[in-house]
């Protein structure tokens, strides 16, 4: 059974969090060469083995190839660009459609955020010249835009106040996006479609190791070969390559950082729980319930602690750390506490430590800020009002955030 959520600071309770410059052989991390060549190493394998689970070493062929080409998106400001991106063949396997904005003056190359969306590309834009996304999708709660899972002419632009598209493009950054359910639909079969199946199995009937990769690490795993696309393409700037995501692919985002060092920046939005909340504060969604709610997102040796937080030889204070000395932005919401925004950000204070290793400052904060605050050196935080979401207000700090960071002038 599962126990219900804590919500109450006074219980959270004591908890000894894993020394993240430590070794497993008890050697201590003195500098950036034993961080780099040993303990990095050791804790993603630790991640990959204990909760994403690991991505298949099966190689695939990925080709690529412009679909279509609007230069006259967002009103003029922007050219927008339909991208097929064929992981493992055309006819048998997974197919990631992109969809690239870049502003449409622009003399050098463009620094691009790249997440996932939940609702198709054509949800990000109330276009008809964008293609309706015809993959299995969770059904919406208003019984329309996505009716027997399937998306409804009714859904587009439905995610656009998660993507301000002008203001991003009017700072000067391109922004690529794909939906998460092109490279595996979101449920426990999901697999038998999506890129598990094409890479790592062979029947039906096979079962996953207890370190075979999850949903999430699949989702991560697009966003890499999205990364691939978009490096390769002479008008994006493939250093300044931003990798963003919003709860579930908020997950997916930190993983493909974490993994990937080709993203410059990592954001993530409330990613809560087996995201960037420390997994051993007992507040808001917990490992066993987020287990048995989503049994494919995680690895199976996850499930070892449904109930024993504090045996994870890992926490999420690490995975801050793995993407290090890159910049990382953590944002939370007042009302999103099943995501513990407290959780959150303390993920991002116990990183400083390896950020420091490489003579950058984090938070540079003792404390929680407080809401609409938004604080940090290397490490980016803020809390905002409101609720579980992606908003205008996150935007603009992610905006400011990546123009310190790649030095760009507003
Ligand atoms: C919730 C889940 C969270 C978060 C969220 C989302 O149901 O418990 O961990 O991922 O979904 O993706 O919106």
């Amino acid at each position: 059974m599962i126990e219900s959520a804590n919500y109450d600071e006074s219980k959270v309770g004591d908890y000894t969090l894993p020394n993240s410059l430590k070794c497993e052989d008890g050697t201590q991390v003195f500098d950036v060469s034993d961080w780099v060549t040993k303990r990095r190493p050791e804790l993603l394998e630790m991640f990959a083995r204990e909760v994403y689970g690991r991505a298949s070493g099966n190689q695939i062929v990925i080709e690529s190839e412009v679909v279509s080409t609007d230069e006259e998106a967002l009103d003029g400001i922007a050219v927008r660009y339909e991208i097929a991106i064929f992981c493992g063949g055309k006819s048998n396997g997974v197919r990631i459609d992109l969809s690239l904005y870049l502003p449409k003056a622009h003399s050098k190359p463009v620094p691009v955020f790249l997440g996932c969306n939940f609702n198709g590309n054509h949800a990000l834009e109330n276009s008809q010249s964008i293609p309706l996304n015809t993959r299995w999708m969770r059904n919406t709660a208003d019984e329309k835009s996505v009716v027997g899972n399937r998306a409804t002419e009714f859904s587009r632009g439905c995610e656009s106040t998660r993507w301000p598209l002008q203001l991003i493009i009017e700072k000067g950054f391109g922004v690529a996006t794909f939906y998460y359910g092109d490279v595996e639909a979101d449920h426990p079969d999901g697999w038998k479609d999506g890129i598990r199946g094409v890479l790592s199995l062979n029947e039906e009937s096979t079962q996953f190791n207890g370190e075979d990769w999850g949903a999430i690490a699949a989702w991560s795993w697009g966003l890499c070969r999205a990364l691939d696309y978009l490096v390769a393409n002479p008008a994006v700037d493939e250093e300044k390559v931003s990798v963003i995501g919003h709860s579930r692919l908020g997950k997916a985002a930190l993983w493909a950082g974490a993994l990937d060092e080709r993203f410059a920046i990592v954001i993530s939005n409330n990613s809560g729980a087996g995201g960037i909340s420390l997994a051993r504060r007992n507040f808001g969604e917990s490992i066993q319930s987020i287990n048995e709610n989503f049994p494919h997102w995680f690895c199976g040796n996850y499930k070892k602690y449904n109930n024993s937080a504090e045996t994870l030889p890992v926490d999420m204070h690490e995975l801050a750390s793995l993407i290090a000395p890159r910049p990382l932005y953590i944002s939370s919401a007042q009302e999103d506490l099943w995501a513990d925004p407290k959780g959150e950000f303390l993920a991002g204070k116990y990183a400083e430590p390896v950020y420091a290793l490489f003579g950058k400052s984090g938070l540079g904060v003792a404390e929680w800020p407080p809401v609409n605050h938004p604080v940090g050196e290397c490490i980016g935080y803020h809390i905002r009002t409101g609720k579980h979401d992606v908003t205008t207000y996150d935007w603009q700090q992610f905006l400011r955030f990546a123009s310190r960071h790649f030095r760009i002038t507003q």
